[in-house]
């Protein structure tokens, strides 16, 4: 073996920044790859590196009549998720990362993982990625270089960020990037570790190629390491998409909302108004990450740090999300679908006749009829952002767009009604706090079972949920134009198991209650868990569902609210006392009132 492929030599380096250059080489001395190729997003190294990936056997080209620039990935079977159970929050101190996170210590995680960095990109290219999360330029931007040797990250990375050259010019010679080093080694869950050095900006991610845990852009810098520079530099970082509501004036309105990972923040953010809603228009900014930083003028302003969409497949078609299914007709990847003989792609749930036969997300042949699924239920699409119809005109502001109101959302089949406000900040926060949510296949586990995850952050929050309940009370002092804070649930069943509420794009009739609410504009009646639409005001014309239903999934249980109400105070005696009092006595007070009946 020659020197140079031991200690590879930064040919050609596309920045002279010390700081980036000597952290490179460490990297490569220790993971020893034969090779060290550095990424300008240029479309022309971007397509000499997915000739590679062909060549590799790491993407198919699909048909490229039905999906021009569409590749097909299909992942390690033992590889199609987030790991919670292996992701770690390497704080000083196990009282930092809190209740919620896995902990090691950062001297003990580092020492792990260099054994197993150590020779693991043998034989092997590293990529360095240089990526901006947020528009070039913005205030708001974070800059990040990921040194990886998965093909399949470089290609998504330059999808789902700024990639390439304007990165670097942006960093110029700081120190000030975030350090992702990611290595696929040999994709084997026991040797898989995804581990957070907020302290130092740094990632480490062995032994697993899935988006969510490799991606280090998403999850890991902008939620993880995120909400850590949020609470120490005061802005917040959510796992919430953004959306623009204009009106028939012509008038925009910037929500941001939360929901759990595959419960349709996408389908949220890209919702189309029913007929009824004539002149109205929903705009996309992010489907599901907000940065959100209080501006000069009292408001509080959102950007998208994201580029592109990496969203759940199944269930997406012309009805449920038309337009992510114009995102992705073209420039896609699509990872662990089913795959056609002619080259398409197939999913549950997609429009049209089921195909006869087609190869299943496995590899596997599968025949129409097939009790097994084609594609698996957290398989993904990738696409620009650039791809969406109804992408926001302002999703690459650098300031972003001002916020009038939040919405927390969980998957309940019971207990939580359609839409609520809150009363005020403080009660929508311990709304947001007390979220509960089915579990959905977008982390391994068992699926439908309720858990606690707060702002849809449970697997996100990079600090202690106590402490992040605390920033979250402290932002409003430093908001003066706060916004309004609901809570919604899209999915709550009737007795005899169906949907009382259509969702999807009848959503626009809650979303305009709320937008009105926002503005002050609608009527509200007060309830014990806070201001639901009065009739009136709550355009349910045309709607096609008996009003019934929709009382039903407006209606208190009271009976389920005092179990819901014993389980969120089992919950925050799991968090411990760092839990704010403020939510302690939200929560008391709640149930003095449904005490009173
Ligand atoms: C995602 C997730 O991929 O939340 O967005 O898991
Ligand atoms: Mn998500």
């Amino acid at each position: 073996m020659s020197s140079t492929m031991v200690r590879p030599v930064l040919e050609n380096p596309l920045s002279q920044n010390p700081h980036l250059l000597s952290w490179i080489e460490e990297c490569a001395a220790l993971a020893k790859p034969e090779k060290i190729v550095w990424c300008d997003g240029s479309q022309e190294q971007n397509e000499a590196i997915m000739a590679d990936g062909l060549r590799d056997g790491v993407f198919h080209r699909l048909n490229q009549e039905k999906l021009p620039g569409c590749f097909y990935h299909r992942s390690n079977s033992n590889d199609v998720a987030r790991v919670e159970h292996l992701t770690f929050i390497c704080t000083p101190t196990k009282e930092e990362a809190g209740p919620t996170n896995n902990w090691m210590a950062p001297a003990d995680a580092y020492a792990k993982l260099r054994q197993l960095f150590d020779g693991a990109m043998k034989g092997r290219t590293m990529y360095v990625v240089p990526y901006v999360m947020g528009p070039i330029g913005s205030p708001m931007a974070k800059i990040g270089i990921e040194l990886t040797d998965s093909i399949y990250v470089v290609i998504n990375m330059g999808l789902m960020t700024r990639m390439g050259k304007p990165a670097l010019d942006m960093l110029g010679n700081s120190d000030d990037f975030n350090r992702g080093f990611h290595s696929l080694l040999d994709v084997n869950p026991d040797r898989r570790y995804i581990c957070h050095f907020p302290q130092d900006n740094t990632i480490w991610s062995i032994g697993s190629g899935y988006g969510g845990n490799v991606l280090l852009g998403k999850k890991c810098l902008a939620l993880r390491i995120g909400s850590h520079l949020g609470r120490q530099e005061g802005w917040m970082a959510e796992h919430m998409l953004i959306l623009g509501v204009e009106d028939p004036r012509g008038e925009t309105t910037y929500v941001g909302a939360a929901f759990p990972s595959a419960c349709g923040k996408t389908n949220f953010a890209m919702l189309i108004p029913p007929k009824r809603f004539e002149g109205w228009k929903v705009w996309t900014v992010g489907d599901d990450i907000a940065w959100m930083k209080p501006g000069p003028d009292g408001r509080l302003w959102a950007i998208n740090p994201e580029a592109g969409y990496f969203g759940v497949v199944p269930g997406t078609n012309y009805s449920s999300n038309p337009n992510a299914m114009r995102s992705i007709q073209r420039n896609t990847i699509y990872t662990n679908v089913g795959l056609t003989p002619d080259g398409d792609v197939w999913w549950e749930g997609k429009d049209g006749d089921v195909p006869e036969e087609m190869l299943d997300w496995k590899g596997n042949p599968w025949k129409k009829g097939s009790t097994e699924k084609a594609a698996h239920p957290n398989s993904r699409f990738t696409a620009p952002m650039t791809n969406n119809p109804v992408l926001s005109p302002h999703a690459n502001d650098p300031q972003g767009v001002p916020i009038s109101a939040l919405i927390f959302g969980g998957r309940r089949s019971d207990t939580v009604p359609l839409v609520t406000q809150s009363f005020n900040w403080v009660h929508g926060v311990y709304m947001g706090a007390t979220m509960g949510s089915e579990t959905t296949a977008a982390a391994t586990g068992a699926v439908g079972i309720v858990r606690r995850d707060p702002m849809a952050m449970l697997p996100f929050c990079g600090y202690n949920m106590g402490d992040y309940f605390s920033h979250w009370l402290h932002m409003a002092n430093l908001i003066k134009y706060p916004p309004k804070i609901f809570q919604v649930n899209w999915f709550r069943k009737g007795t005899n198991g169906r949907f009382l509420w259509p969702g999807f794009g009848e959503n626009m009739r809650v979303l305009k209650w709320i937008v009105d609410r926002a503005h002050g504009r609608a009527g509200a009646w007060e309830t014990l868990l806070g201001w639901v639409p009065k009739q009136q005001d709550f355009d349910l014309s045309g709607l096609g569902i008996p009003l019934e239903d929709v009382d039903e999934a407006q209606s208190i249980d009271h009976e389920a609210w005092k179990k819901e109400l014993e389980d969120q105070g089992k919950f925050f005696e799991q968090l411990g006392d760092r839990v704010p009092k403020e939510l302690l006595l939200q929560r008391e007070l709640l149930l003095a009132r449904l005490n009173r009946g």
